[in-house]
């Protein structure tokens, strides 16, 4: 059980969430020093960077970029005096890969995992009314023991180096928001949330954890406004008469009030966007609702010019516009689970979100993460002396990403590793664990996946059964026969398909990466791979194939856009899969899919 409440930080009647966003000072420990040279009580130098973003993309030397080890990040506040008696804490959206966190000297909390908040308990080390001095060590190194997996090496000059076993360049830092927050001695602490939907009405089964005894009452607020059902007690059922529900691309969100009372006083009080919707899987047909749905969209990445992996609000704020005018209705959050304004965003715009724990890498590769593809790995990446230190990294990163999640409507599905080892006997306990774990934490049940590459075929997979819908990464047409070849990649995948076909598993299947590398330079006639006109061949050919079997359903395109990698033979200057560029310019291939999307009916095959 989480010693801290994940409920996203905002301001009501009884809390405050004070962003502490800006320039703060920022120091690379390049010698290893920092903690014996008691930088916790503050950091040398003078220079200051942007919270949040990454620190990478700043600098003009390749030392910054590239540096592994401790970032140190320092900033002061004046605590205000008037939240003494409160709880107080400082939340990080993210430090990525593990942070230590200091006030005023003083050590005050710890957090390993790069990609979900956490708080720091600091209600009895602050200085109220006074200046606070925050000190933050972050470490960007890459193991075996945390996710996602990666070495880290020492060059013959000293210098440390991460080497990634996945394809997206290791950007770090205090990449999201960091707020001071305080909150009610006793105080609301997590709501789970389950509905059922039958006809025009709907059923809401509610739980509130507090800390501290009260009375919970609940309130259902509608778009306009009115209060539209009342409940009383931590536990119950909220009964609701032509409900609206929240529908693929037609959302509709009730604001949930609940107040923890004593007596006629209010202690705590807290609001909640909800979405009334129901999830299931039946046979081959992902319903929503009840109906069935198509997933049409992308993977994507948290990747921008200059704050690289950094919350940043315009980015987010385009890319929902470029997925509408493209037709689009869902992404997954390929491979790590994003800034919580786009679950928010999601929620309203009513797209449909696979939510990625962060376990990318768990393959090993002696190159990096391209020879994952080839079967080169290792053959028990599950029977390590690492192993159980890794699975009980995973299952915490799962355990916060749900309870960070759960109540977002947009949230349809948990895809709990991607391109992992799958195919040796240790994958099946490991795995187990981690779907076991999704399932007893999760108050909606929603359905549980894996992303497989190729080498995780119908033949030699061990874990597919696990899954209440199977996610395919396949590349054919570019890692796989590609160019000339492309007729025989298309055969190739027609016999992987009939494959999986033959073993009857009534179940739905997602393309969750599929596409190939273009350079929106690049215009060849007739094609070439890398040209645009090749990215739209290889896209037909993949379609066709999705569209003779009933059983797929769902395309979800790698990339949504170009984004950074780390360097090497293989990627010229980043992954350039996107649809969109980089700077969210549209390809010719956008063309080609949104005629495509906005002409399926959102229950194809349904
Ligand atoms: C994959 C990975 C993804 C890579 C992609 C590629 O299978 O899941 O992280 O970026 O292939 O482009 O090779």
């Amino acid at each position: 059980m989480l010693e801290y409440s994940m409920l996203y930080p905002s301001n009501t009647p009884t809390r405050i969430a004070m962003r502490l966003d800006g320039m703060w000072k920022f120091h690379l420990d390049e010698e290893g020093c920092g903690s014996e040279s008691g930088w916790a009580a503050g950091i040398p130098g003078s220079e200051m960077i942007p919270v949040p973003a990454s620190f990478q993309d700043f600098y003009t030397d390749k030392e910054t970029r590239e540096f592994t080890g401790d970032a140190w990040y320092e900033t002061g506040i004046v605590i205000p005096a008037a939240m003494k008696g409160e709880r107080v804490f400082l939340r990080f959206g993210a430090a990525t890969h593990r942070a230590e966190v200091f006030l005023n000297g003083r050590k005050v909390g710890e957090h390993e995992g790069g990609f979900l908040p956490f708080l720091v308990d600091i209600t009895g080390t602050a200085a109220y009314g006074d200046m606070n001095r925050i000190v933050v060590k972050v470490n960007n190194e890459l193991n075996e023991t945390n996710i996602p997996c990666g070495r880290t090496i020492t060059l013959r000059n000293g210098r440390k180096m991460t080497k990634p076993y996945f394809d997206f360049y290791n950007y770090s830092g205090l990449q999201r928001s960091v707020y001071l927050l305080s909150v009610p001695e006793r105080s609301i602490f997590d709501v789970d949330l389950d509905y059922s939907i039958c006809g025009n009405d709907a059923e809401i089964r509610y739980a509130v954890r507090t800390t501290g005894e009260g009375d919970v009452r609940i309130g259902l607020i509608d778009e306009g406004g009115v209060m539209v059902a009342e409940a009383k007690g931590k536990a119950g059922v909220i009964r609701l008469k032509d409900a609206h529900l929240w529908q693929v691309r037609n959302a509709y969100l009730y604001t949930m009030r609940i107040t923890l009372s004593d007596g006629s006083a209010v202690v705590d009080s807290y609001d909640m966007e909800i979405g009334i919707r129901d999830v299931r899987i039946s046979g081959k047909d992902i319903l929503i609702n009840g109906s069935p749905v198509y997933l049409k969209g992308f993977g994507k990445h948290e990747d921008s010019d200059i704050v690289g992996r950094g919350f940043n609000i315009g980015v987010m704020k385009r890319d929902f516009e470029l997925m509408k005018w493209i037709g689009a209705n869902s992404f997954r959050t390929s491979h790590y689970p994003y800034d919580e304004e786009i679950y928010r965003m999601a929620d309203r715009e009513g797209f449909l979100i696979i939510d990625e724990v962060p376990a990318v890498g768990l393959f090993e590769s002696l190159v990096n993460f391209l020879d994952a593809g080839t079967g080169k790995g290792a053959s028990s990446f599950f029977a390590k002396p690492t192993t159980p230190q890794l699975l009980k990294a995973h299952l915490k990163a799962v355990e916060e990403m749900i309870a960070r999640d759960k109540n977002h409507p947009s949230v349809i599905a948990w895809s709990l590793l991607n391109e992992p080892e799958s195919k040796d006997e240790h994958s099946l306990p490991y795995f187990t664990a981690v779907f076991e774990k999704a399932r007893e934490l999760d108050p909606q049940k929603r359905p549980r996946t894996f992303a497989m590459e190729v080498s995780s075929g119908p033949d030699t997979c061990r874990c597919y059964q696990l899954c209440d819908f199977l996610e395919l990464n396949r590349y054919y047409g570019w890692y796989i026969k590609g160019g000339y070849e492309i007729s025989d990649a298309e055969a190739a995948f027609r016999e992987e398909m009939d494959r999986w076909k033959a073993k009857g598993l009534d179940k739905p299947f997602i393309f969750t990466e599929y596409g190939g590398d273009t350079l929106a330079s690049e215009h060849k006639l007739p094609s070439v791979m890398w040209s645009q006109e090749y990215q739209d061949e290889v896209l037909e050919m993949q379609h066709r194939v999705f569209d003779s079997y009933d059983f797929v359903r769902g395309e979800q395109i790698w990339n949504f856009a170009d984004f950074q990698t780390t360097e090497g033979l293989m990627r010229v200057d980043g992954n350039k899969k996107g649809v969109f560029t980089r700077q969210r310019q549209p390809k010719s291939v956008a063309y080609l899919l949104k005629k495509r999307w906005e002409s399926l009916p959102l229950d194809y095959k349904g």
